[in-house]
């Protein structure tokens, strides 16, 4: 945690109540001068302190950054969150991620950032990640199986995304393949997984997770593929974003482990418990059509042709007609 990180915990910890300069310093174990640069940096990004000379500091309002220490608050995961980051810019949090596998980071690495000035979508989409209001998530993992089994990841994650945003919010959370996840119909959550690897081995994969959480009407970008909500437009409430992510991590380190034990089959039937295109007919890229009858072990959508054939669908945009 840096120390604007730990000043930012520190106030929050104790709200409206001043902290002295001297009570920083020791936890800190910085100079008080340093306290002060501290806090003139975090007024600059728009924190509202109020300093008193005989009784310190206090928060009075400000963004709502994500902080690391309210994220691992309670968080019990055996292989998620061991190194968390929490940042308060960068331009991708996959990209970044990706730099720190190659430096050797561990399995288990999250980085987390309030904005991202490059968010990726896949095939070189962008992603809208206003500041402060949504979560930019990607999780380093370092597993050992074969590499053709990576994809299968991904349902994992638009599992978990699903049902955290049913267990919190009771929103109707539905999976779509392959990389979404819905509320009514309107994209809610996106994700973009990214892999190193040889023939034979995998050096890293990156789950890269988007959920739109308190993101308002008029951040989405006007023109978008698919409708797209948020949980504020949803529920009408703004959400506390450190808790859904402690909440997704517990629970997509919960899937982990179990893939890992007991492979995909467990995930697979998750997922098309949450898929509301099952049975129904789609249409692939605008061009191929069929009844979508389920997922391959592989992550390929089945879907049944007309002539009866089931054709495995690799990637593609679904949509239903
Ligand atoms: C995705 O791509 O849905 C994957 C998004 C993954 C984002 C996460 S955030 C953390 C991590 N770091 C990154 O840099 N990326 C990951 P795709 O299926 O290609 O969808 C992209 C399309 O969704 C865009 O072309 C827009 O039409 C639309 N879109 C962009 N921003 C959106 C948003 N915030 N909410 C809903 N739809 C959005």
């Amino acid at each position: 945690m840096t120390s604007r990180d730990k000043i930012l915990s520190l106030f929050r910890s104790q709200p409206e109540v001043f902290v002295s300069g001297q009570e920083i310093s020791q936890t800190l174990n910085i100079s008080r001068a340093a306290v002060w640069k501290q806090v003139e940096l975090l007024r600059e990004q728009g924190f509202e302190i109020e300093a008193q000379r005989s009784k310190g500091y206090r928060l009075l309002g400000g963004p709502d950054l994500l902080l690391s220490s309210e994220i691992e608050k309670g968080l019990t995961c055996l292989h998620l969150g061991k190194s968390l980051v929490c940042l308060a810019e960068i331009d991708s949090t996959n990209a970044r991620a990706r730099q720190l596998a190659e430096q050797g980071a561990a399995d288990g690495t999250v980085i987390i950032a309030d904005r991202q000035s490059a968010g990726r979508g896949r095939l070189g989409r962008r992603w809208e990640s206003p500041s402060a209001v949504n979560l930019y998530c990607s999780i380093l993992l370092r597993p050992q199986i074969p590499v053709q089994q990576a994809p299968q990841l991904t349902f994992l994650s638009a599992v978990a995304v699903a049902e955290t945003l049913n267990q919190l919010y009771k929103l109707p959370a539905k999976v779509k393949w392959p990389n979404d996840v819905l509320v009514g119909g309107k994209k809610i959550a996106g994700l973009l997984n990214e892999m190193n690897a040889e023939t034979e081995q995998i050096h890293f994969v990156i789950l890269g997770i988007g959920v739109n959480l308190n993101m308002a009407a008029e951040q989405f970008p006007e023109e978008l593929n698919y409708p797209a909500t948020s949980v504020l437009l949803e529920t009408g409430e703004t959400v506390d974003r450190a808790l859904f992510a402690r909440e997704l991590l517990q629970r997509l380190d919960g899937y982990y482990c179990e893939f890992l034990d007991e492979g995909f089959v467990p995930i697979r039937r998750r997922w098309e418990a949450l898929c509301d295109m099952m049975n129904l007919r789609v249409q692939i890229d605008n061009s191929l059509l069929g009844t979508v009858v389920g997922l391959d072990s592989d992550g390929a959508l089945r879907l049944q042709l007309d002539d009866g054939r089931v054709e495995r669908v690799m990637a593609g945009d679904v949509k239903p007609v």
